[in-house]
């Protein structure tokens, strides 16, 4: 793939000196462009090709991200604050476009990379994960009066959690790389908790739960920390910005950070729910949150994060019967892991459900009186 050659077609200060690949997303090919600009600095881009197979519609897909981040960099510009910080900034290409298609059919987008800022794996200080808190927050805030039915669905029923364990119950059934008899205990985890994976689908079909404009793939290496401060400063991956729950943004947000380990750990003495990191995140988000969520929302914040976790767990195990086509994976039993992981959670989650909700109650605004 000559980078240099997909990059020239983007209107980009400077000339190309080098592209990496990188992060450690799971679904878009990632790298880093540096050019150097006349007086001899460097600046960083980000190079991005989309996964088409995910994502269907990649030209209405990027549509949406322009006018999220337009509709954001307003909000920005009149608080005075830096909107090529506060939220991601598209190149268009020298035809004036947000996408550029190569002779191959791929799709490639351009971002302004953010600088002094980081996109961690893994929560290495609370105050991190409780400033991704108040950033999470912030953006469900940003876009409380975004006109949600203008939004281009770019996975239908992405967390429909009902759908993805039927999709489970298929791929069993299917059993096409005959593996299912390998994940014996992992799928008679999953078939226990079926109730569960009914329940917000449930409450939204019946109206308890207000749909709102979320971000919907909140992991922590989607936010990124600003280096100076620690603070929040923007959630990147817009892709999945469509209507969704607000608990599908707490509850993934708490699948990621709350686990000291890797998603992908293969020991899972090491994969542990932390109650510590939970409460730093609910603080941060419920300052943020707390006062537009209605009562159904915060009583159900505990169990999105089961729920966000066991959908995500199902999503893997899924693939891993698929024979791995939707998440990216770097060794052969790599999906099987990441369940494994997100099982574990799901578990530890279980058995601190009650002080999950006394650490929400302690911090919503007005919580005594809930
Ligand atoms: P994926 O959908 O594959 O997860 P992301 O859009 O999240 O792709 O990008 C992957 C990684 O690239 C992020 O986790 C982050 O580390 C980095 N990244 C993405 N956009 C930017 C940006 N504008 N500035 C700096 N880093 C970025
Ligand atoms: C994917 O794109 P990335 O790596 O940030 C996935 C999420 C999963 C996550 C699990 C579009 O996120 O839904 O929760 O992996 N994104 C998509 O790590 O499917
Ligand atoms: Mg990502």
């Amino acid at each position: 793939m000559d980078l240099n050659k997909v990059f020239e077609n983007f209107g980009a200060e400077g000339r190309f000196a080098s592209a990496e690949p990188y992060g450690f997303g799971h679904i878009n090919d990632t790298y880093a462009v540096t050019v150097e600009l006349p007086d001899g600095s460097g600046k960083r881009y980000i190079l991005q090709r989309i996964n088409s197979y995910v994502f269907k519609d990649p030209v209405r897909l990027v549509e949406n991200i322009e006018n999220v981040t337009r509709y954001i960099r307003e909000i920005v510009a009149k608080k005075n604050g830096d909107p090529l910080r506060k939220t991601l900034t598209l190149v268009p290409t020298k035809e004036g476009k947000n996408v550029y298609i190569d002779g191959e059919g791929n799709y490639w987008r351009v971002y302004v990379f953010i600088e002094k800022a980081t996109a961690y794996q893994v929560v290495e200080r609370p105050e991190h994960f409780y400033h991704a808190g108040r950033a999470i927050g912030e953006f469900q805030k940003l876009l409380k009066d975004y006109p949600a039915h203008t939004l281009f669905e770019t996975i239908p029923d992405f967390h429909n959690t009902k759908k993805r364990f039927e999709a489970l119950e298929r791929a069993i059934n299917e059993d096409k790389m005959c593996r299912a008899a390998k994940v014996g205990p992992e799928i008679s985890f999953a078939l226990e908790r079926k109730r569960d994976a009914e329940v917000l689908v449930g409450l939204l079909e019946n109206g308890k739960l207000p749909l709102r404009v979320t971000h919907n793939d909140t992991k922590f290496n989607n936010v990124m920390i600003d280096d100076d401060t620690g603070e929040g400063l923007c959630l990147i991956d817009l892709d999945t910005v469509m209507p969704g729950l607000s608990l599908y943004d707490f509850g993934d947000s708490i699948r990621s950070g709350c686990n000291p380990a890797a998603e992908d750990e293969k020991d899972l003495s090491k994969v542990n729910f932390d109650l510590n990191l939970y409460e730093h995140f609910a603080k941060g988000y419920l300052e943020q949150a707390g006062d537009a969520l209605t009562k159904t929302e915060i009583e159900y914040l505990p169990f999105s994060a089961k729920i966000m976790t066991f959908e995500c767990g199902i999503r893997f195990l899924t693939d891993y019967l698929m024979g791995d086509v939707y998440f990216k994976i770097h060794r052969p039993e790599h999906n099987l892991d990441r369940c494994r992981t997100q099982f574990k959670l799901v578990a530890d989650m279980e058995e601190n459900m009650d002080k999950m909700t006394e650490i929400i109650f302690k911090y919503v605004p007005g919580g005594d009186e809930q």
